[in-house]
Parts: C-alpha cells; structure tokens; sequence
C-alpha cells in the first residue's frame, strides 16, 4: 500500500522518497454520524461528489447516530488497512482508544463538522467551522435586533455531548453577557431534527402561556428551526414576527422560510468539509506534508435582507 509506505517515511522523517502517486490509489473510510437533518445529508452528497472527483475509492459507513456503530465502522476500516479514515464524530468522547488504534496501525484519521475530546496526536486535523462564534453571530444578532427589548429566549439544542451542541451554547450565552433584556427561560435537546424541534417546541409553547411569553427561538440547526415554525405556527402565532426566529447552517429550507417572513436569520454552515480533508491528506501523501490541527470553514450570517429566495434557488442542489 503506497500510502502507508510514505506515511511510515513520514513518520521517520528520514530522507525519504515518497511516491509521487496521485490521490486515485487512496482507499478512504468515512464513518458518517447519519441523515439527522438536511445539512447532514447535503455533507455526504458532497463527501462522495470529492471523492469521485478525485478518483478515491470511498468506503460509507452510516452509524444511526450511534457512536458504537461509528466505532465499529473505525476497526472495520482498521481491518481492511485503508491508506485514512474520515469520521464526523456523533458526540465528543469516547474516542481515545480506537483513534489509538488507527494511529498504531500507521492510518491518518480526519474529523469532519465536529470535534472530539481526545489528545490532537490521535487524529491529523479536524475540518470544521467554528462552532462557539456560530453561537456569538446568532446571539449577537438577537441582541441587535432587539435592541435593549425585554425578550424571552427558548433554545433548542443540538444533540446532547456533540461539540456543536456544546459550543454553540457557549457562543450565544457568551453574546448574550450584559444584556440582561435577553432571558433564555426553557432549553433543550431537539437532537438536531424537525421532528424533535417541533415536539420540544410544543412543549415550550404550552409551558409559556401558549407562546405569548416567548419572544425568541434559538435553534442549534435550522432543521429543528424548520419544526419550531410548524409548531409556532399550528399554535396560531406568526413566527418571525410574533416569536423571532435564529438557526445555524443555512440550509435551502430555512431560507424559503425567510422569504415568507417564518425566519428570520441563519449561519453558513459549509457542507463541504470533505474538500478540504482530501486535499490536506493529499499533500501529506505526496510530500508528508502534516496540515494544521484544525481547517477552519467560513460561518457567513444571512437575514432576511440577503434575498433568501434568491438564495434559495442558488443553493438547491448543491448537494442539498
Ligand atoms: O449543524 C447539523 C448536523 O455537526 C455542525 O450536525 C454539524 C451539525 C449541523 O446535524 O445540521
């Protein structure tokens, strides 16, 4: 294997000759977390549309959300001596063991959209966003926009032990600091889909006279955004107007719900994150070449004055 051959060189950092192979001899593992919402869905189109493009031989592993499936699909990859292993991580331990052992068989292992709590020895770089100043752009805008407003928050969370979940919490409370208008009364985890976003929306409507103390919902993901509106909505409130709407990724749907005035802001969230990696493993393959510990992507804020119809139509297919 080519690839395992230039990263031992790597390792020694003696005078070696790597092969100059291109990226096509490369067998790459993907440990992907599932299809929890539109975004993630749009990543894997987008992982297998690189992939090809560079001739690599991609090997898909969905895990249902669950880590141990994850963890099974890293020794499978093991196992078969793939030349680098990608993994979104569900949640952000319990990881250190079978990254250890992916770095004592000599494979490079990159985090996609989410980190872990590991030593950053266990993994080559991590290519995401960044996830706490997602949270400051949001809350920064609500706090704008309401301008010093009393303003009842509800926040729905992404899933419970993710890197997301956890800094994107941190971001907004961190914008909210010293704008005591803003209160986040009700929090919870809408697990990063519709469904759950509009069940624990419900409930947050009717532990709130029906909705008529909240002025504000804060979602961790647009697809629980998407479900807060239905419920807003089937409880004879306007959202986007009667209760504010803020979300994170920027998916096609969130901005149709702009367009009819349902929504009010999101941030970019890129779903190619793979890019990237494929490019960092590249140059490693082909001159040892080590990129940075973390590849950060762009998080762009759109609102409604960004003509999110128009934005809509660009961004339908791109993966989506
Ligand atoms: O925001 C959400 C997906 O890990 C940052 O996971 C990603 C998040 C993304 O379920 O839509």
């Amino acid at each position: 294997m080519k690839f395992i051959k230039a990263l031992s060189c790597a390792t020694v950092l003696a005078g070696c000759v790597f092969s100059g192979a291109s990226a096509a001899d490369m067998t790459v593992g993907f440990s992907q977390i599932g299809s929890e919402s539109g975004w993630r869905a749009a990543e894997t189109t987008v992982t297998k549309q690189e992939a090809e493009k560079r001739g690599i031989d991609l090997k898909f592993a969905d895990a249902q959300q669950k880590q141990e499936n994850q963890i099974k699909a890293l020794r499978s990859f093991i196992a078969q001596g793939v030349d680098a292993i990608f993994v979104a991580p569900v949640v952000a331990t319990g990881w250190d063991e079978v990254l250890g052992e992916a770095k004592d068989a000599n494979i490079p292992v990159i985090l996609l959209d989410r980190t872990v709590d590991a030593d950053k020895s266990l993994y080559m770089t991590a290519v995401t966003s960044d996830l706490v100043h997602e949270g400051n752009v949001a809350g920064k805008w609500l706090v704008d926009t309401t301008a010093g407003k009393p303003c009842n928050v509800v926040e729905l969370q992404g899933t419970t032990g993710s890197s997301p979940a956890i800094d994107r919490k941190k971001g907004f409370e961190e914008a909210l600091k010293g704008h005591d208008n803003l209160k986040i009364v009700r929090s919870q985890t809408g697990d990063f889909t519709r469904t759950k976003g509009k069940e624990v929306m419900e409930s947050f409507l009717k532990a709130e006279n029906g909705g008529k103390n909240i002025c504000a919902l804060y979602a961790h993901n647009d697809d629980m955004a998407v479900g807060a509106i239905q419920a807003i909505k089937e409880a004879g409130l306007k959202p986007g107007t009667d209760i504010l709407v803020v979300s994170i990724d920027a998916v096609p749907d969130i901005f149709q719900a702009m367009a009819a005035g349902e929504a009010n802001a999101t941030v970019e969230l890129t779903p190619n994150m793979a890019g990237p990696a494929f490019d960092a493993l590249a140059a490693f393959k082909k001159d040892g070449k080590e990129p940075p510990k973390w590849i950060q992507t762009e998080s762009k804020l759109y609102t409604q004055a960004d003509e999110p119809q128009k934005v809509y139509e660009a961004k339908k297919g791109l993966g989506y």
